[in-house]
């Protein structure tokens, strides 16, 4: 028996204010991207079951857009006859009881089978049993959800439990309302032959368990996520299990450091080639603040002239005795463009200028004087 487990799509996610050619913002196409690029090996793999673990979507109430890409999807899985089942996952269970859940649109597909409701169901096939446990705001009701679980267990047939959930504190993703299994109900793995996870963006085996596994996201949903590896997995169940994890193809991200103390020679020895179309994080490090004032974010910017997007994290030395930026933020701005101009020009033209700028500031403070 062949299955296909993949999680974690987020459709409709989007980030960083990039519109691509069609006019859609450029990181929302890449999880459409993502998505098409594991459907296309479905086809080529054929295998007897799809297995979904959650957040399909990225939010409870997605985009028009969101939705009518998934519908689409859908309809192309639909025409591959393979039974499809997904859960949802924290992302794409509303909060309230005032909105429905959005995986309803595919209950009238006749081979997608979904499981939304905060409890456990059981989708029974005549090899298989997919005994699915999607997110649950209830951890009181979750236990005995995970109880009616085990009961289920049918002997005769194959066993998976898919859920969406956090196995061990190491695997939480800091969102809000996040379901934690609990310890002492992971025995029960060691019953099913195989447990299909969501939740977690990492692919990869849960511990000491040999059957549990995350698929992980196939895009990243937030610039701190620096895995370049996304994919999905391809689960054979014969006498043995055989997990192979697919890789599929995203945008790269790169980090990069600049040290400060020797900005030019840490410039000049970067590595910015392969980085035309990747998503780009530069420190800079040891960070003066008459530096951080000189070092112009549009300058660091055009050293990854082709990347899609560079984002810039400004670390300060930590001084003793020197000037912080608390002390630049003390002076006037009077006394900051003085020594400025100071810096810049001849004796004479200094101090011709210097009258000049004392007479400018006088009369912007008259104006900026609201207390009159
Ligand atoms: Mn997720």
């Amino acid at each position: 028996m062949k299955l296909i487990h993949f999680s974690d799509t987020h459709l409709g996610f989007n980030d960083l204010d990039v519109i691509n050619e069609l006019g859609i913002n450029q990181r929302e196409a890449d999880f459409y991207d993502a998505f098409t690029q594991v459907i296309e090996q479905i086809k080529a793999i054929k295998p007897d079951y799809i297995i979904h673990t959650g957040d399909l979507f990225h939010r409870p109430s997605p985009s028009n857009r969101a939705i009518t890409f998934a519908l689409e999807q859908f309809k192309i899985i639909e025409a591959l006859n393979i039974p499809f089942i997904m859960i949802a996952g924290n992302h794409s269970t509303p909060r309230t009881n005032l909105s429905s859940p959005i995986l309803k649109i595919f209950e009238n597909f006749k081979n997608v089978y979904v499981s939304y409701n905060q409890e456990y169901k059981k989708i029974e096939f005549d090899d298989v049993v997919f005994h699915t446990l999607p997110h649950m705001h209830d951890e009181t009701k979750a236990l005995s959800q995970i109880e009616l679980c085990e009961e289920n267990l049918d002997a005769t047939k194959r066993n998976i439990m898919m859920l969406h959930c956090s196995v061990g504190a190491h695997y939480l993703m800091a969102e809000f309302g996040e379901w934690v299994y609990p310890h002492d109900k992971e025995s029960l793995f060691s019953k099913v032959d195989y447990v299909a996870l969501g939740h977690w963006h990492g692919f990869g085996k849960v511990g000491k368990h040999e059957n549990v596994y995350y698929a992980g996201s196939t895009e990243r949903t937030s610039l701190n996520d620096k895995r370049n590896s996304k994919g999905f997995l391809e689960v054979t169940l014969d006498e043995a299990l055989y997990v192979n994890y697919h890789e599929i193809q995203i945008r790269p991200i790169k980090t990069y450091d600049i040290n400060c103390e020797d900005f030019e020679h840490s410039v000049e020895s970067l590595h910015v080639n392969d980085t035309k179309d990747a998503l780009i994080e530069v420190k800079l490090t040891n960070l003066t603040p008459l530096q951080s004032i000189d070092i112009q974010t549009r300058d660091i910017k055009n050293l990854f002239g082709e990347a899609l997007h560079v984002s810039i994290k400004r670390e300060f030395k930590q001084t003793n005795g020197e000037a912080t930026l608390n002390d630049i933020e003390a002076l006037s701005l009077e006394t900051y463009f003085l020594e400025h101009i100071k810096e810049e020009s001849q004796p004479e033209a200094f101090e011709r200028l210097k009258s000049k700028i004392q007479e400018l500031f006088v009369s912007y403070e008259e104006v900026s004087d609201d207390t009159l």
